[in-house]
């Protein structure tokens, strides 16, 4: 049913690091729809890896994307207009913390380390928004789809600056959905729950919040990658043409807890 969603649609896919990453999925859910995808990765150790997931999807456009280096920015934005004459669909699946503040205290956080989490993980969506603009508008309207998560709403013990970060990149999404509305450029987000990729799997607890996931959530298990790939492909679709400034939870139903300490009880 959904072949063919969104083919001739040509859309840049940021945040590959592996297959585990959140972003793979959701590429592999845009070629399975027929579009034609570009990625970026973060630096030199991940080129490989990248231009291989890529090339496995028939794509060979590949580029740097340092997210803090406006002129890494600039030459991914310019290499695509001179390739494809314009942009579709836009995924920015990108953040960083430094370790140390998932760990401890958030009263704790320095203003350096404060700083750099909010300038990877909320302003480089503004950067590529801004970058996408042009691009989308000369194909008559586009679709950016972001990543978040409810620590950003609500205090998850040790989200910590990522949850200050992920409230700001929130706030910027309306924001950009309110200007960009009128190029018809929608703007959303997906809530996601944890899902055990390279940024998740080294934090320490993880386990304690899957485990947590499965036994409290309304539907009692854990999500997968693939269902936020699937979530990704409505959203940047056609099917979702009145959507924007919205933020989509894909999480099991965790977010319509309060947090009682019933909720938490094995076998209700
Ligand atoms: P991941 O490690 O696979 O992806 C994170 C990506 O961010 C990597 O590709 C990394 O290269 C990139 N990145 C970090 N700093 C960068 C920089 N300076 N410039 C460019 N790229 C940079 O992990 P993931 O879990 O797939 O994360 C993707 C997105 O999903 C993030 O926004 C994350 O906050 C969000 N998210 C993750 C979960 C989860 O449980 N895994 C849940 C909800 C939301
Ligand atoms: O957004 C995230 C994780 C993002 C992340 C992960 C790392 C680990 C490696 C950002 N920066 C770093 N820096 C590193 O050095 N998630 C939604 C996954 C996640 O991370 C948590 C979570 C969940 C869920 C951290 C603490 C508590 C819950």
């Amino acid at each position: 049913m959904l072949d063919g969603l969104l083919k001739g649609k040509q859309a840049l896919v940021t945040g590959v690091a592996n297959k585990r990453s959140i972003a793979w999925a959701i590429a592999q859910a845009l070629h399975r729809a027929g579009a034609q995808l570009a990625f970026t990765y973060q630096g030199p150790r991940l080129e490989g890896t990248v231009r291989e997931l890529a090339a496995s999807l028939g794509s060979d456009l590949v580029l740097e994307c340092d997210a803090t280096r406006d002129d890494d920015l600039d030459r991914v934005f310019q290499r695509l207009q001179v390739a494809w004459d314009g942009l579709d669909l836009l995924v920015h699946s990108v953040a960083f913390a430094a370790r140390e503040d998932l760990e401890g205290r958030f009263t704790d956080t320095g203003r350096a380390n404060f700083l750099m989490a909010l300038e990877i993980s909320a302003y480089s969506l503004v950067a590529m928004a801004q970058r996408a603009e042009p691009l989308m508008a000369a194909r008559g309207g586009g679709s950016i789809l972001t990543m978040t998560y409810l620590g950003g709403e609500r205090v998850v013990p040790h989200y910590n600056v990522m949850g200050v970060a992920k409230a700001a990149l929130e706030s910027s999404l309306r924001y950009l959905a309110f200007e960009l509305g009128q190029k018809n450029i929608r703007v959303n987000a997906i809530s996601a729950g944890p899902v055990r990729t390279l940024a998740a799997r080294s934090i320490a607890g993880f386990t304690v919040m899957e485990d947590h996931v499965e036994r409290a959530s309304p539907l009692r298990r854990n999500i997968e990658a693939a269902d936020v790939g699937e979530l990704a492909l409505f959203l940047l679709s056609p099917l979702a043409r009145n959507i924007t400034a919205d933020i989509v939870y894909v999480d099991s139903g965790m977010h319509a807890l309060a947090g009682f300490p019933e909720q938490a009880a094995v076998a209700r």
